[in-house]
C-alpha cells in the first residue's frame, strides 16, 4: 500500500464537482423548484458545494491511498443514492425525503405498484458518475497522479469551502429571512441551503424533538389551555345529540377532492351517488384537508385528535407512542365499540402501533378480509367488496359501534380493471389525470353498494354516516392537464382551491328527502372531531382541541394548511402572496398579516403538543373542577 505523501487535491475536487453537476441538473429536472429572480438561480447553482467540498475534502486527512479512494467512491455513491431516492420520491410525493420518513421501511415493501410506477429504466443515468469516478481511479491518468499536499493547503481548502457555506448562507438569509427558524416549506429549504445540508437540517430537527420529549413539562400546557379555551365555540343548541347513541360510520374517501363533485367529464357524471347524497346529507364546499407528508395518515390524525400533523414525517410514525385523547378514546368512554378498517397491511403507516394510542379496540386490517386476485386492484382489495365485507363485519360489532372506515380503489396510480370502468378516461397528454376520473367513479359506485348493504343488514336507520375526502389525488405536478380539464391557469390561488375535498355528513331520519343542505363554510379537517361528538350529544368544552364545529353558529371562516398557507372567507395566502378571494387578484400582504400571525401560534402549539408529548399531562388537569 503505498502512503499518501503524494496525496492529491484534485480527486476529492472532482469527485464534488461530478456531484456538483448532477445535483444541479436533478435540481433542474427531477424537481419542480419555483426560481423568481437570478438571486435565487445563483443560490441554487452554488447550494451543493460547500457539503461536497467538505465532506469529500475529508478525504485528504487519509494516510493511505486505498482507503482515501475508497471513502471518494463510498461518498460519490451514498450522495447519489440520496439524491436518487428524493427523486423517486418526488415523483410520488412532490416533496423532499425527511428522515422519519426514511426509516419507514415497512412502508417501502407496501409501496408496490406506485414506487415501480416511480422508476425508470434510464435512472441508472443518476449514478454514471460514480462509474466514471471509478474508471479515472482505476486508470490513474496523469492528472489526479499524486501530487503532494501541504497543510497549508489542506487549510485553504477548508477555508474556501468555509466561505462559500457562509456566502451561501448570507446569501439565503437575505433572500428569505428566519429561514432556518420557520420550516413549513421543504423547497424553500432545498432551494437555499441545497439538499445535502437540509438533510443533515432534518437530523438536526430529528434529534431535537427526541430532545423536547424528554425535556418537555406540563406547566407548558397552560398556555395551550388558555388559547383552546378562548377559541371554543358552542355547539349548535338544534343539533347537538341529534344523533345520540347511533353506530359512527367514518369513510375516508382516497384521494378525492372536492372538483369532482357535481362534474362531469367528456359530458359524463363523475359523481353521481355522491351527488345524489350530498341533497340528502349536509355538505361542506369549502372543506379542505390540512394534511403533510403524512397523507392518509395525516387526515386520519386530525379526525381523531383535532390536531395538526407534523411538517416533516407522518405524525402516525414519529408519534406513536404519545398519549392522545383521540375520537375513538372518547367514544370508548360513552360506551362505543371503536374500530378501524382498512383492508391493507396493518402496518401501513404504522397503523397497527398508532390505532392502539388511539384507542381502537380493534384494527379490521387485510387479514379481516378475504382477498383474493379477482377482488383485487394496484394497491389492494377493491373498494366495492370492501364495503360488501365490512357491512358483514359490522353485523357481528357490538352496539353502538364506531367504524373508520378506508377506501383504497381512487389512489394513485388510479388503475382499474375494465369491467370496473363505468365511465371513459378522461382525454389529455397525462394518464394519470385521465385515469383518476373512473376511479372516482368506481368509489362513488362503491358507496352506492354500501348504503344498499346497510339498509340491507338493518344497521343504515341506527347509523350516522360521515365522508371526507383524505388529501389530494392530482398533485402539482399534473397541473398542465388540471388546468386543461378545468379550462384555466392553474396559479397559486387556484391550486390551493384545489385543495377542498368533500365532506358529507348523513343522518338518516334527519337529513333524508331533501333535507339536508349545502354549508359554505370555510372549514377544515381538525373541525371533524368537535362536530360528530358534538351531533353525538358528546360535550368536547374540556378537550384540547383546535378545530371548531362545524355546525357552530359562532364556527370561524379560517383553515390552516399543514404548510402554512390559509384560507379565510376574504382571503388567501398561497405561495408567499396574498390573494383576495373575489377578485382571486394579488393584494397588500397586509391584508393578511394577522391571519398569518394566528397560523403560526395555531401550528406552534399543536407541534409542541406533539412534540412535548404534553397530553401525558392532561388527565389531572382534566379532572380538577
Ligand atoms: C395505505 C393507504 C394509502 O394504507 O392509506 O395511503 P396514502 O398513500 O394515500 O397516504
Ligand atoms: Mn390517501
Amino acid at each position: 500500500m503505498s502512503k499518501l505523501n503524494k496525496a492529491s487535491i484534485i480527486l476529492p475536487i472532482v469527485g464534488a464537482l461530478f456531484l456538483w453537476i448532477k445535483t444541479y441538473i436533478v435540481y433542474k429536472t427531477g424537481f419542480h423548484i419555483k426560481i423568481e429572480n437570478w438571486m435565487q438561480e445563483f443560490i441554487l447553482i452554488l447550494n451543493p458545494a460547500s457539503f461536497l467540498l467538505f465532506i469529500f475534502g475529508l478525504s485528504l486527512f487519509f494516510k493511505t491511498e486505498k482507503v482515501r479512494n475508497g471513502y471518494i467512491l463510498f461518498v460519490s455513491f451514498l450522495l447519489s443514492f440520496i439524491i436518487y431516492a428524493n427523486v423517486v420520491f418526488y415523483r410520488f410525493f412532490t416533496d423532499f425525503l425527511t428522515l422519519p420518513v426514511l426509516f419507514q421501511t415497512s412502508n417501502f415493501g407496501d409501496l408496490g405498484e406506485s414506487a415501480s410506477a416511480e422508476i425508470n429504466w434510464w435512472d441508472f443515468f443518476f449514478f454514471i458518475d460514480v462509474f466514471l469516478l471509478l474508471m479515472i481511479i482505476k486508470m490513474k491518468p496523469k492528472m489526479v497522479n499524486f501530487q503532494s499536499i501541504k497543510r497549508v493547503n489542506r487549510r485553504a481548502y477548508f477555508l474556501v469551502t468555509a466561505a462559500i457555506l457562509f456566502l451561501n448562507l448570507g446569501l439565503s438569509e437575505a433572500e428569505r429571512p428566519q429561514l432556518l427558524s420557520r420550516t413549513f416549506d421543504r423547497e424553500i429549504l432545498v432551494k437555499n441551503i441545497g439538499t445535502y445540508n437540509y438533510h443533515l437540517y432534518d437530523l438536526f430537527l430529528q434529534s431535537k424533538s427526541s430532545a423536547q420529549k424528554a425535556m418537555a413539562d406540563g406547566s407548558r400546557l397552560v398556555d395551550v389551555e388558555n388559547y383552546v379555551r378562548a377559541n371554543y365555540v358552542k355547539p349548535n343548541e338544534k343539533l347537538f345529540g341529534i344523533a345520540k347513541g347511533r353506530n359512527v360510520i367514518v369513510i375516508s374517501l382516497e384521494s378525492t377532492q372536492s372538483f369532482v363533485i357535481n362534474s362531469k367529464v367528456n359530458g359524463q357524471v363523475i359523481t353521481p351517488y355522491l351527488n345524489q347524497l350530498i341533497k340528502d346529507s349536509y355538505y361542506f364546499d369549502h372543506f379542505y384537508h390540512q394534511t403533510g407528508q403524512g397523507k392518509t395518515a395525516d387526515a386520519e390524525f386530525l379526525i381523531e385528535n383535532s390536531l395538526y400533523p407534523l411538517n416533516r414525517g407522518a405524525v402516525f410514525f414519529t408519534h406513536a407512542s404519545n398519549k392522545y385523547n383521540s375520537l375513538a378514546t372518547k367514544l370508548n368512554e360513552n360506551g362505543y365499540y371503536t374500530s378501524g378498517m382498512h383492508a391493507n397491511n396493518k402496518s401501513f403507516w404504522n397503523r397497527d402501533i398508532m390505532y392502539k394510542s388511539l384507542g381502537y379496540q380493534k384494527f379490521y386490517s387485510s387479514n379481516s378480509y378475504t382477498i383474493t386476485d379477482e377482488n383485487s386492484v394496484g394497491w389492494g382489495m377493491k373498494d366495492i367488496p370492501f364495503f360488501q365485507q365490512s357491512v358483514d363485519l359490522m353485523k357481528e360489532m357490538p352496539k353502538p359501534f364506531y367504524a373508520k372506515m378506508i377506501t383504497l380503489t381512487n389512489h394513485h396510480p388510479f388503475t382499474l380493471d375494465e369491467s370496473d370502468r363505468f365511465i371513459e378516461e378522461y382525454t389529455s397528454n397525462d394518464k394519470t389525470v385521465n385515469r383518476y376520473f373512473t376511479t372516482v367513479r368506481y368509489e362513488d359506485e362503491s358507496i352506492k353498494e354500501f348504503m344498499i348493504k346497510l339498509k340491507q343488514a338493518g344497521l343504515y336507520d341506527k347509523s350516522i354516516i360521515i365522508m371526507y375526502g383524505d388529501h389530494y389525488g392530482i398533485s402539482e405536478n399534473h397541473h398542465l392537464a388540471m388546468g386543461q380539464y378545468l379550462g384555466k391557469e392553474i396559479t397559486p390561488f387556484v391550486h390551493a382551491d384545489l385543495q377542498k375535498v368533500p365532506f358529507i355528513v348523513h343522518i338518516p331520519g334527519v337529513t333524508d328527502k331533501g333535507r339536508g343542505k349545502i354549508i359554505s363554510k370555510v372549514s377544515g379537517q381538525i373541525d371533524v372531531r368537535p362536530t360528530i361528538l358534538h351531533l353525538l350529544g358528546i360535550e368536547t368544552k374540556k378537550d384540547i382541541q383546535f378545530g371548531e364545529d362545524l355546525f357552530s353558529p359562532d364556527h370561524r371562516n379560517f383553515t390552516i394548511f399543514r404548510d402554512g398557507q390559509f384560507v379565510t372567507d376574504k382571503y388567501v395566502w398561497a405561495a408567499n402572496t396574498c390573494y383576495s378571494k373575489n377578485t382571486e387578484e394579488q393584494v397588500d400582504k397586509e391584508l393578511c398579516r394577522i391571519y398569518k400571525e394566528n397560523t403560526a401560534t395555531e401550528l406552534n402549539f399543536s407541534d409542541e403538543i406533539i412534540y412535548g408529548d404534553l397530553l401525558r399531562f392532561y388527565g389531572d388537569e382534566k379532572n380538577k373542577d
